[in-house]
Parts: structure tokens; C-alpha cells; sequence
């Protein structure tokens, strides 16, 4: 079967997908064959040059017209928009992969987790960072127990594209649009990746204590005089108590000038523990063997998960290889009937988290998730 997927949205997610989608036949001769059918996207022009260089056949300007051609649905679209068609292609078991974070609410998010639950269709939330090779081969050492019991996790995720306050406002500037600025769009890939690594040993989170703050409180915005207020945050810190016990501190930013996308984790167990970060994603560093401190392994072998359909050892990965990953895992489950994971009850988890660090910055105190 040839499935015809639609994408809704067409600027940086779409072209992320996209370009997996146009790497699978060559790489992974395996995945299920796909055809870009159709892009949906409001501007017309610029949606015809996106159409073309994504090599979608078709084009339209309401999505609620393609559902009848399509087999697959891509949302990829600002996370106000995420809900109502995600909801209306599973009411018709057509399968989805929807963005992160799943909605701007966790009201939203969790009709979306409930239409999934009704339906009989894959619905995969787009947390691709569990698809490296390093964080893979982190969670085997985890689940095999060689750092013990699990005590602490440390993540960040620090950028730096809105520092100057002259950068331009965006629809994941608005709270309507968005939901949550640095804590949404950044701190749920922390989230969840903590969940996948070390979920299954600390449970879910607890307890969270969280704190928001916006630097610039208006910018720019592209293409008029005009400015726009700034309604979410910029940066977030958020202390956690897992159900285990075990404890976490967590930030992301937008505004810290000098990392540009240092997504990282750090996992400490009464044994061992390990650290990896996105700006060097074909390295973990592991501490297994006493005091040595942490020693940094090339997760690039042909062992290492994904890596035998790329290159031989030492011939490294990239960012967009966990688009490849993460399309080719959620192709097969669709083909297959599998389970897939991240799913949107996983997805729904995480906004849990995100809507009690909200209240907690609002409250100023701890509270359960
Ligand atoms: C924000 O700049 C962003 O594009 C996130 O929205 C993505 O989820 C992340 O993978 C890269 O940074």
C-alpha cells in the first residue's frame, strides 16, 4: 500500500518531515511507501513554493478538505491549531502525527488523548528526540541497571534566538497560539525525554515547583512598524519530586545567550550516571566504573540503534536523522497495527506537567501534577 499523507503547515516542522519522508525509501528500504499528496497552509504563494520543494502533489487552504484523500495526517501546525483536526482525523481512524506540545491546555490536549483512546488509528505525538541513537543506547544501560537506583535527573534546554529583544514576535510569543513559551516548546522535550528514559524506574512526576518569567514584554512584528505583547514566557526553572522519590531540576530558555540548542540530560543512580547533550548528539558520557568520572562513548557502531542504515562508525549523525527515525517507527506502526510510543497518552502526560508548572508559577508554591 502507497499511504497519501497530508501535512498541515507548511515552514520548519513541515520542511523537518518532509525531508525524512523524501530520506526513507533510500535509507530504510523497509518503511512503508508514502506519497506527499497534499499541503495545507493559508498563504497561497508561499504555500505553492513549499509544495514544490517538498514534493507534495497538491495543495489547499482548509484542511477540512483533504480528509477524504489522505490516509495519514501530519499536524504540524502552531499548537492552537493542533486539536480540532487531529481530533477530526481520528473520528475517521485516520492515523496522526501531531506536534509538540499536543495542544496550548491541557484541556485540549486531553480531548485529543481521548479521541485517540476511541480510535483505532495511530496517534503519535512528535517527541523525535527519543529517536538518537545515544539516548537509546542511554536508556538500555538504564533498564539493564547500571546506574542502580535512580536518584536525581537534571535537564535543560537552553536557546538563544529571542536574546535581542529586536527579534521578531511569533505566534509562539502568544499564549492563545501557544500555550507556553520556553516551558511548551522546549520543556516538553525534556519531559517526556526524562519519561523515557527513567519513567519506568521513578514513575510519573509528582510534585512540581515552577517559576516563568518574560524578559522582553514586546517585539516586533516581520514585515510592519508595529509591535506585539509578548504573553508567555521566555524561561522557566522547575524543581520536581518523582513518585519514586527521586528528584529533578529542570529550565529552558530562550534567552541564554550562547547556546543555540543545548538540549540536555543528566541522570545520577547509586551506581553510575550518565549525561548527553543535543549540541553533541553522537556522544554520551557515561560514569559507570566507580570514580573515574564520566568517560564519552561515540554512540555511532553498527550496533547502536538506526546507525546500520546510515554510515560506518565515527560518520555522524545530525539533527534531521531523528526525523528519519522517528517518521520510519511511526510509518511501521501504522503499516503493522503496532503500538506505538510517543503516543498521545504520553503526549496528554506531558501537558499534565506543563499546566502544574504553570499553576505552580502562579501560586508560587509546590503542586501535585
Ligand atoms: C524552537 O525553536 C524549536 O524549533 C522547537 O519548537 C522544536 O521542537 C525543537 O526541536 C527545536 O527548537
Amino acid at each position: 500500500m502507497t499511504y497519501n499523507i497530508g501535512f498541515i503547515g507548511y515552514q520548519f516542522m513541515s520542511e523537518a518531515h518532509g525531508n525524512a519522508l523524501n530520506k526513507l525509501p533510500m535509507f530504510f528500504p523497509d518503511a512503508p511507501e508514502t506519497k506527499r499528496h497534499v499541503i495545507v497552509g493559508r498563504t497561497e504563494d508561499a504555500l505553492e513554493e513549499a509544495a514544490d520543494r517538498l514534493g507534495f502533489e497538491h495543495t489547499a487552504t482548509d484542511w477540512r478538505e483533504i480528509l477524504d484523500d489522505i490516509d495519514i495526517l501530519y499536524n504540524l501546525t502552531p499548537n492552537s491549531v493542533h486539536p480540532e483536526p487531529s481530533i477530526a482525523a481520528l473520528e475517521r481512524d485516520i492515523p496522526v502525527l501531531c506536534e509538540k506540545p499536543l495542544a496550548p491546555t491541557l484541556e485540549g490536549a486531553e480531548a485529543m488523548a481521548e479521541a485517540a483512546a476511541e480510535s483505532d488509528a495511530t496517534a503519535a505525538t512528535a517527541f523525535n528526540y527519543r529517536y538518537i541513537p545515544a539516548i537509546q543506547h542511554a536508556r538500555k544501560l538504564i533498564e539493564a541497571g547500571e546506574l542502580g537506583e535512580i536518584r536525581q535527573v537534571r535537564g535543560h534546554y537552553l536557546q538563544d534566538w529571542l536574546t535581542d529583544a529586536e527579534a521578531p514576535w511569533s505566534w509562539r510569543n502568544d499564549e492563545e497560539l501557544a500555550g507556553s513559551g520556553a516551558l511548551g516548546d522546549l520543556g516538553a522535550h525534556t519531559f517526556d525525554l526524562t519519561r523515557y528514559l527513567v519513567g519506568d524506574r521513578v514513575g510519573e512526576f509528582d510534585r512540581v515547583s515552577g517559576q516563568l518569567q518574560t524578559f522582553v514584554d514586546e517585539r516586533p512584528v516581520p514585515g510592519t512598524d508595529e509591535t506585539r505583547s509578548v504573553t508567555v514566557d521566555d524561561a522557566y526553572t522547575a524543581q520536581v519530586a518523582f513518585e519514586s522519590g527521586a528528584v529533578g531540576t529542570f529550565e529552558a530558555s530562550r534567552v541564554t545567550d550562547g547556546h543555540k540548542n543545548d538540549h540536555s540530560i543528566a541522570i545520577y543512580g547509586s551506581e553510575g550516571s550518565l549525561r548527553f547533550s543535543l549540541e553533541r548528539l553522537n556522544e554520551l558520557e557515561v560514569n559507570l566504573d566507580g570514580n573515574r568520572g564520566f568517560e564519552t562513548v561515540l554512540a555511532t557502531d553498527p550496533d547502536d540503534p538506526y546507525i546500520g542504515h546510515w554510515w560506518p562508525p565515527g560518520h555522524v549523525l545530525g539533527w534531521e536523522h531523528t526525523f528519519v527515525h522517528e517518521n520510519y517507527e511511526f510509518l511501521m506502526a501504522v503499516d503493522n497495527g503496532d503500538d506505538y510510543h510517543p503516543d498521545f497518552q504520553d503526549g496528554v502526560a506531558v501537558q499534565r506537567i506543563l499546566d502544574a508548572v504553570e499553576r505552580s508559577a502562579e501560586d508560587s508554591e509546590w503542586v501535585a501534577v
